[in-house]
């Protein structure tokens, strides 16, 4: 009850609303790093790989942004928060920016003072059980112990739906994702709800991962995406096209693989401006003009980072459903680059 009713309630108080002095960019730019807050791990999203390096789909976010200022991926500094601590270590500028399963609600855009910079991952709150529990449906879950972690809109929702059918539960707290599981994993609740992308990644980490199944319902919307501090309207827009050149990157068939031959020789004027063969684009951000053919060169399109890290052949598995770009039946979505 203490967790429940500083993160979910009163949470929002201990924060006036932020406004970021202007010049994010040239602090970053003289530190020589950004400095990135992520999660403490959850696998493809935001963990060390086998050399230590921290890799992931949310992690490639904040190496875009580093490719757009420094022209190298690796000049981040990578800071672990946990749903807790992640409003605070933006807020007091300890990270330059977010980039790790948050989802954009009104209070953090509006009375937290923060800025979204985009959504990288559409995504929606789910339930996940132990099959021989014989659950097939969230509806069956009245009287369920339930893990949840500390700071989440996933606290906040599982009270609604519990709440809006007439179900009770006891939530099990947790503030990190390795402890979650593990608890989870030794059987101290029934269910574990989290976003349904973080309920695979973490289902792919579980002892046995087949004896577990994610359950049909979708409770709510979590479009998760970057944030910064509000009021500092230069470095949210580096943050902003460093994934929108990600998106627009792969409407446009531009690949790491292809980029080099297509900044030689495309014709399409929205890939030459995008490439910095025509126009100033780089340099209105207060960056270089190959500043976008960097990002697709080291991290690659959105497809390329999403396929690495989570999709279908990774031990996430996750589906691109919504995630497809708009004219493959999806909803991801660039604003044009002109
Ligand atoms: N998208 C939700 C949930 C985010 C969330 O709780 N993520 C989990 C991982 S799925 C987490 O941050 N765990 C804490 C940690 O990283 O240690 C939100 O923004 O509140």
């Amino acid at each position: 009850m203490r967790y429940t009713s500083l993160c979910a309630a009163g949470f929002a108080a201990m924060f006036v609303a932020g406004t970021a002095s202007a010049g994010t960019l040239d602090d970053v730019k003289a530190r020589g790093e950004l400095i990135c807050g992520v999660t403490t791990g959850l696998a493809g999203f935001a963990a060390p790989d086998d050399k230590g390096e921290w890799a992931g789909f949310d992690v490639d976010v904040c190496r875009a942004v580093a490719t757009g200022v420094f022209g190298d991926p690796k000049k981040v500094k990578f800071v672990p928060t946990t749903g807790k601590s992640r409003f605070p270590a933006l807020q007091s500028g300890e990270v330059d920016m977010l980039a790790r399963n948050t989802t954009w609600t009104f209070d953090r855009d509006v009375k937290l003072g923060f800025e979204f910079t985009g959504i990288n991952f559409y995504d929606g709150q789910g339930f996940m059980v132990r099959k021989d529990l014989g659950v097939k449906s969230a509806y069956e879950l009245d009287g369920a112990s339930v893990c949840v972690t500390t700071g989440s809109t996933t606290e906040l929702n599982l009270g609604d739906f519990f709440r809006a059918n007439n179900m009770s539960y006891t939530p099990v707290v947790y503030e990190k994702a390795d402890e979650i599981r593990t608890a989870y994993d030794a059987n101290r609740c029934d269910v574990y709800t989290t976003d349904r992308s973080g309920l695979a990644a973490q289902r792919s980490e579980l002892s046995n991962p087949d004896d577990h199944v994610v359950l049909p319902e979708v409770i709510s919307k979590e479009p998760l995406g970057p944030l910064v501090q509000h009021g500092d309207h230069q470095w949210g827009d580096v943050v902003r096209w460093s994934l929108n050149v990600m998106i627009i990157a792969e409407e446009l068939g531009v690949t790491s693989q292809n980029v080099d031959d297509m900044r030689a020789s495309s014709k399409n004027p929205e890939i030459r401006r995008l490439l910095g063969v025509e126009g100033e684009y780089g340099p209105r951000l207060g960056l270089a003009n190959d500043w976008a053919y960097n990002i697709i060169k080291t991290v690659g399109n959105y497809a390329e980072s999403y396929e690495r890290n989570v999709g279908p052949n990774t031990p996430i598995g996750l589906e691109r459903g919504v995630n497809a770009l708009w004219t493959d039946g999806g909803i991801l979505y660039a604003p044009p680059f002109r």
